[in-house]
């Protein structure tokens, strides 16, 4: 069932979406426990430098922070309208660790190896969220550090955040293995690889 929509929620609520009750979690697999003594956050793959750049936690959690309010799809169909998300947007990172020039693409890499693909222009857009409504994230949102890709299907949005892999060439994460689409737009139903246009996939 549909739950209240609130004023100017039906002009953001993409084809086929829906608006549930509460704010469902969703992911494939257990929460992963975080050590902080171990825990780290790498940036890789075609940097500037060509060296790989490693934070640890008390490092990454130190990087300037930005509110970014966002409307959560999921390609099962519900939306969760309006989160608002704190943490480290991607220019900061950008700025830090800067990617080679030849760089297109971006994985995202989670715990347990999940992954997700998305284009360096996606890249640009995304958060690197460590709050949700003013709270450190829960265990089962990412806990410390998820992505927040704000204009793609939820499946992008990365929990458990771990690794940043600047690609040159396009490659599949995990969902786009398994007959998502590789872009993932919302307004345009991007949800499966068949409805994939030439060029939108890498061959
Ligand atoms: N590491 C990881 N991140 C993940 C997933 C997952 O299975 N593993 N599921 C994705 C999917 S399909 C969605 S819709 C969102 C759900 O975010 P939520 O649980 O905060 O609603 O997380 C995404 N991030
Ligand atoms: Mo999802």
């Amino acid at each position: 069932m549909e739950g209240r929509h609130a004023r100017g929620e039906d002009d953001r609520l993409p084809p086929g979406q829906y608006i549930p009750r509460g704010r469902p979690v969703i992911h494939y697999g257990r929460v992963p426990a975080f050590k902080p003594q171990t825990w780290n956050f790498s940036v890789s793959g075609a940097t500037a430098s060509g060296r790989e750049r490693v934070f640890t936690w008390p490092e990454f959690a130190a990087l300037e922070r930005e509110t970014l309010i966002a409307d959560l799809h999921c390609v099962t169909k519900f939306s969760i309208m309006g989160m608002e998300w704190r943490g480290v947007p991607a220019r900061v990172l950008m700025e830090l660790v800067p990617p080679s020039p030849q760089a297109r693409h971006v994985m995202l890499w989670g715990e347990y190896g999940y992954s997700a693909n998305i284009r360096m222009s996606d890249f640009a857009a995304t958060l690197f969220a460590l709050e949700l409504d003013e709270k450190p994230l829960t265990p089962e949102r990412g806990f410390p550090v998820r992505a927040v890709v704000p204009h793609l299907y939820g499946w992008k949005s990365v929990k458990w955040l771990r690794a940043v892999e600047y690609m040159v060439e396009d490659r599949r994460g995990f969902w786009e293995e398994r007959g998502y689409h590789n872009i993932g737009d919302p307004w345009r139903e991007q949800r499966y690889s068949y409805q994939e246009e030439p060029g939108e996939g890498p061959p």
